[in-house]
């Protein structure tokens, strides 16, 4: 089974997450384990500080590496060939997290996500207690918590069990999912707006005929980055 460790400021960011949805089932059913952790436990001042003011000068503040480095020993061990976690940092700066990605994670017994707050986090705590480091995106939010959130719910929907189609998790589907194009469910008409005709009837060649021409449409008009992608698997 999956355990997933989280290290964070705020940890009550997590609460609902983990409770609710998709997520908050696969923990009751015991699909995957995830426990999130306030990094503060492993401070060892009278402030429970976790930041400090960057060498060189510089704006804000960025995470203190004794702290970070003792909570992730405490969960995954020493960095090195018997730890048997594997230590993803969430940052700006990261490998952007894909869907192949989050398959890899997703394979993982174990994950242990940092959650970094602040400008980030010293080098060397990175150098000495991480494996990996991804971005969700470039753009820039506060911290690493909701990065964290998008690694698990992308990861636990990935795991034996959790959906109740198996189909619906396997990565062509995936492929093809984003290749669906427009869905629709009832009413029949919306505000003068109608649901493509072959879509009412129960001609189910005719159905995937039509999805798949507009999932081309879809795909050149609103994905053109997946062109490239989609070219490639053609050619294999
Ligand atoms: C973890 C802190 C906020 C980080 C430095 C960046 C160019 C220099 C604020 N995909 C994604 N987006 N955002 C995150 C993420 C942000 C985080 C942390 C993850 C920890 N922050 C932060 C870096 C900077 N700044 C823009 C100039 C500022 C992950």
């Amino acid at each position: 089974m999956l355990r997933i460790d989280v290290i964070t400021i705020f940890p009550g960011l997590f609460d609902a997450f983990l409770r609710e949805s998709l997520v908050g089932i696969a923990v009751r059913r015991d699909l995957v384990r995830i426990a999130v952790h306030d990094l503060r436990q492993w401070t060892a001042d009278r402030h429970h500080s976790v930041d400090d003011a960057p060498y060189g000068g510089g704006p804000g503040m960025v995470m203190k590496p004794e702290p970070l480095v003792a909570a992730v020993e405490a969960l995954a061990g020493p960095k090195g060939p018997e730890r048997r976690a594997r230590v993803v940092l969430l940052s700006p700066q990261g490998r952007r997290l894909d869907q192949a990605g989050l398959g890899d994670l997703a394979q993982e017994e174990h994950l242990v996500l940092v959650c970094g707050r602040y400008e980030g986090v010293d080098q060397r705590a990175i150098d000495l207690a991480v494996d990996a480091e991804f971005s969700i995106g470039d753009y820039v939010l506060s911290g690493g918590e909701v990065p964290a959130m998008a690694v698990i719910e992308g990861s636990v929907r990935l795991l034996p069990g959790v959906l109740g189609n198996p189909e619906s998790a396997s990565s062509e589907s995936f492929q093809r999912g984003l290749l669906e194009g427009p869905q629709y469910t009832r009413p029949a008409e919306f505000r003068g707006l109608k649901v493509p005709e072959v879509l009412c009837g129960g001609d189910h060649a005719a159905i995937a005929r039509w999805r798949a021409e507009r999932a081309g449409e879809f795909t050149r008009r609103r994905r053109p980055d997946l062109l490239g992608s989609e070219r490639k698997e053609d050619e294999s």
